[in-house]
């Protein structure tokens, strides 16, 4: 989608600091980190939510959480414990319609979330 940030993060035309990048997926850090590791995985191909990517290719929804579990691992926070999150949804927080998945961890995370 030409109007889609991500979707020009993965195109290069969009600097990101990207951590990882495997066939079908990119990761980078997000600009507004929420805890000492704050990385956003997304797939390459443009699904606006989990649950489209789910519905279209669910290979390549997998591909993506063994992405961020190895962000995670990458970060050094995966045995400390961390968190994979889809907001999905305007009300769930959800502001960049390219689907992604923020890994969240480097320290304490609440629960429930706000
Ligand atoms: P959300 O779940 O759609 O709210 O997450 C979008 C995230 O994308 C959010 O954490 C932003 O800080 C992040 N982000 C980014 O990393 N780079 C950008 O240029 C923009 C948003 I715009």
């Amino acid at each position: 989608m030409t109007d889609c940030l991500f979707c020009k993060i993965v195109s290069g035309d969009v600097p990101a600091k990207i951590v990882r990048e495997s066939a079908g997926t990119v990761a980078f850090r997000d600009i507004n980190p929420q805890a000492p590791t704050h990385v956003l995985v997304i797939p390459r191909a443009h699904h606006a939510t989990v649950a489209d990517l789910a519905d279209a290719d669910p290979g390549l929804l997998a591909e993506l959480l063994r992405e961020a579990r190895e962000v995670a691992v990458d970060d050094g926070v995966a045995e400390g414990g961390y968190r994979i999150v889809f907001n999905t949804g305007a009300q769930a927080g959800q502001t960049v319609f390219h689907v992604h998945a923020h890994v969240l961890g480097g320290r304490g995370l609440n629960w429930p979330p706000g």
